[in-house]
């Protein structure tokens, strides 16, 4: 007589409940991976290292404000839009032009910032420049001084926020050339286009703190920073 009581209470049990022991299995399926967001890296030395050129509480707020924005902007802009998922940082930042300002601005940002932060080291521990991109500087700029002052005035002519490059052009040949807001010569969009091999960040939240208006006193102590063998590393990969 139990037994039959307990087959009974089994038959008469609702029909729902019989339902909810199925459905762990119907949730077995392939799980759809997160889409793989940007992140911020660390930066390659301590925020004080670069000083006094730039000063730990600018490296900070820089790095880990402003860059972080931009990660995160990015990420965003990117999960509105599925057509991006998993898309390269590099791919956003040539495709640029066809994209939303919020995609072109933000992957923009995060390409220059890490692009910035490797290109410089603490004073005196840089690499040396290579014999190879010394003389392509000699060639085209009539030697290193020249060069560095091209550079400082293309880095102080332009208006507003931006960027000052050196790059490889598409003949093969070093370039200065300027960009606004957080474009960059990669980009499709670029007045002038071609491999970046150097960048200065001329925003002024890069250099206000220190420097205040004086962005040519900023633009000529930069040097003490620069990896030329960072630099060169780069010239040479893209002669290659
Ligand atoms: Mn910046």
């Amino acid at each position: 007589m139990k037994r039959l009581s307990i087959l009974v209470a089994a038959l008469t049990l609702p029909t729902t409940w019989l339902g909810m022991g199925m459905a762990p299995i119907a949730a077995q399926t392939t799980p759809v991976p997160a889409p793989a967001a940007f992140t911020l890296a660390p930066l390659p030395y301590a925020a004080d290292a670069l000083e006094p050129v730039i000063d730990a509480e600018t490296m900070r707020i820089h790095h880990g404000k402003h860059h972080q924005a931009y990660v995160d902007n990015l990420n965003k802009a990117v999960a509105a839009d599925p057509s991006l998922a998993g898309v390269p940082l590099e791919q956003l930042v040539t495709r640029a032009g066809a994209l939303s300002a919020a995609v072109r601005n933000n992957a923009g940002g995060h390409w220059n910032h890490t692009f910035f932060w490797e290109t410089m080291a603490p004073a005196g521990s840089g690499g040396a420049i290579s014999p190879e991109l010394s003389a392509a500087i000699d060639a085209q700029f009539g030697g290193m001084d020249k060069f560095k002052a091209a550079f400082k005035a293309a880095g102080t002519a332009r208006f507003g926020s931006g960027w000052v490059w050196l790059i490889v052009g598409a003949n093969g040949k070093l370039a200065i050339t300027s960009t606004p807001n957080q474009d960059n010569p990669l980009m499709d969009v670029a007045e002038v286009k071609g491999t970046p091999v150097l960048g200065n960040d001329v925003w002024e939240h890069a250099y206000y703190l220190k420097w205040q208006n004086r962005r040519g006193d900023y633009l000529d102590g930069w040097w003490q920073v620069v990896d030329w063998g960072k630099v060169s590393a780069r010239y040479a990969a893209a002669m290659r």
